[in-house]
């Protein structure tokens, strides 16, 4: 999903990491950059330069949070900006006081509607609700009995137009509120038509329902794939209809970005549920801050920032620098770090929500009673073995295995790898900023 804007994203912070402050020319050919990649994805132009005027002036501006690089404090207001652009705050559905409450489900051809219609009466039903689908789209013969399939899914009823009663959307719609009635059900899902393009057929048809029913929430169902033309349908529907919110469907396929960006900015609509599926079970409330989380292509990244600012002072972080300069890092302090890093919670987690890590390594598990034993064994150590560990014969040795219930070989294994850590903290000791190692990583 937004894969190509993801990887965008991910380029433009990998290339950004390495840089200390970051100069005026800097923040513009971030802005550049990420102004490309928005049009790229086909967000609306106008959604893109507001984007861009924001994040330029907050990057350049005097906010900075403490213990962030820059390179965190960009990633941080692109997150930010992303989440208001997408809407800030998950929109619930509006529930009538007097029930039944009706949701009325319209949208072009194909854009998902039926599917959408059985995956929220599912949903809702989980969240022990009593939905009632209405099967209000007699343009396509099939129509129909695809509702009714799913209906049958899910064991939901669906109310349609029985043999020999009027076949118009009009009469269904007003004989559905008896049948809700009828089987004591508070929500009605109400499926329309749909057509190629917008036509006045069918928006007259759509009016002529809609004030039938006299929706609770009036929901456009729209195919991520459509980019910002979903923009253009919805501003058309809202017209004439009038909308509450948007279901975005098909957000699991290579759609770029550019509706969910582009539709809530422009025509003031809430995403309200999103498709991510064909199976019925495919169908969530949309959180803005989390698809930010997932546009960036980093997981978490925010959280990641915030439980490392807790976990991690600037001065904790300092002390550890220096010391890695000067060359005395010792056992004690692979210790200490390894607690830091333990405190920010599981590391195969951590893995996951670091920007510019390998895709391969973001799978790779790291094996966290790995990190307990290694732990136990630095334990077992006395004060003078931690600061140097070259005393470290045959006898202590087998000591320190029994000591940590582990085996020589074990303990072998870790002081090896240590020695490595420090070499490579010696030979980074110049000009570059070490990167701070993550104790139980295989070093290659
Ligand atoms: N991958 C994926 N496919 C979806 C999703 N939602 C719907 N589809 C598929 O899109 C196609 C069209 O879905 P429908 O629900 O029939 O669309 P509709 O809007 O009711 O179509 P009409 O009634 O003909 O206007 C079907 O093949 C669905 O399986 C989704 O979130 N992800
Ligand atoms: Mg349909």
């Amino acid at each position: 999903m937004f894969d190509s804007l993801s990887g965008r994203f991910d380029a433009i912070f990998t290339r950004m990491r390495g840089r200390g402050r970051l100069s005026d020319a800097d923040i513009d050919e971030i802005a550049r950059e990420i102004r490309l990649a928005l049009l790229e994805a086909d967000v609306n132009v106008r959604v893109v330069k507001d984007f861009i005027s924001r994040i330029k002036e907050r990057a350049t501006g005097a906010e900075v949070a403490k213990s962030l690089t820059p390179a965190q404090q960009v990633i941080k207001i692109v997150h930010e900006e992303l989440v208001a652009t997408l809407g800030s705050t998950t929109v619930k559905l509006t529930m009538n006081p007097k029930p039944p409450t009706v949701v009325m489900l319209s949208g072009l051809q194909g854009s998902g509607k039926t599917t959408a219609a059985a995956k929220l009466a599912r949903l809702l039903k989980s969240q022990g609700l009593q939905p009632l689908l209405v099967a209000a789209d007699l343009q396509r013969p099939a129509a129909v009995e695809q509702l009714r399939v799913l209906g049958k899914r899910i064991d939901v009823p669906v109310f349609y137009a029985k043999e020999g009663s009027p076949q118009n959307a009009v009469d269904v719609a007003l004989s559905a509120f008896d049948e809700a009635a009828r089987l004591g059900r508070n929500v009605m899902i109400v499926d329309t038509a749909g057509r190629l393009q917008i036509d006045e057929a069918l928006m007259d048809e759509l009016v002529a329902v809609r004030d039938i029913v006299k929706p609770t929430n009036s929901l456009l169902v729209v195919d991520a794939m459509t980019g910002q033309e979903a923009v253009n349908i919805a501003v058309a529907f809202d017209q004439a209809i009038g909308l509450d919110g948007v279901i975005l469907t098909k957000i699991d396929g290579d759609a770029r970005g550019g509706a969910a960006l582009s539709v809530k900015a422009v025509v003031g609509k809430p995403i309200i549920y999103v498709g991510t599926g064909e199976t019925l079970e495919d169908f969530e409330p949309f959180h803005p801050d989390r698809m930010a989380s997932r546009i960036l292509g980093m997981g978490d990244v925010l959280s990641l920032i915030e439980k490392a600012e807790a976990a991690f002072s600037a001065e904790d972080a300092q002390a550890a620098e220096e010391k890695m300069r000067s060359g005395q890092f010792t056992l004690d302090d692979f210790l200490d770090q390894m607690q830091q890093v333990r405190k920010m919670g599981p590391i195969g987690n951590i893995m996951k929500m670091l920007p510019g890590v390998p895709k391969e390594l973001k799978g790779a598990e790291v094996d966290e009673s790995q990190l307990g034993r290694v732990e136990a064994i630095i334990r077992s150590m006395t004060a003078q073995e931690r600061r140097d560990p070259s005393v470290i014969n045959g006898s202590r040795r087998s000591r320190i295995a029994k000591g940590s219930g582990t085996s020589t070989q074990e303990v072998n294994a870790l002081l090896k790898q240590f020695k490595t850590v420090q070499q490579m903290m010696k030979s980074m000791s110049q000009g570059k900023k070490p990167r701070l190692p993550i104790p139980g990583m295989p070093i290659r």
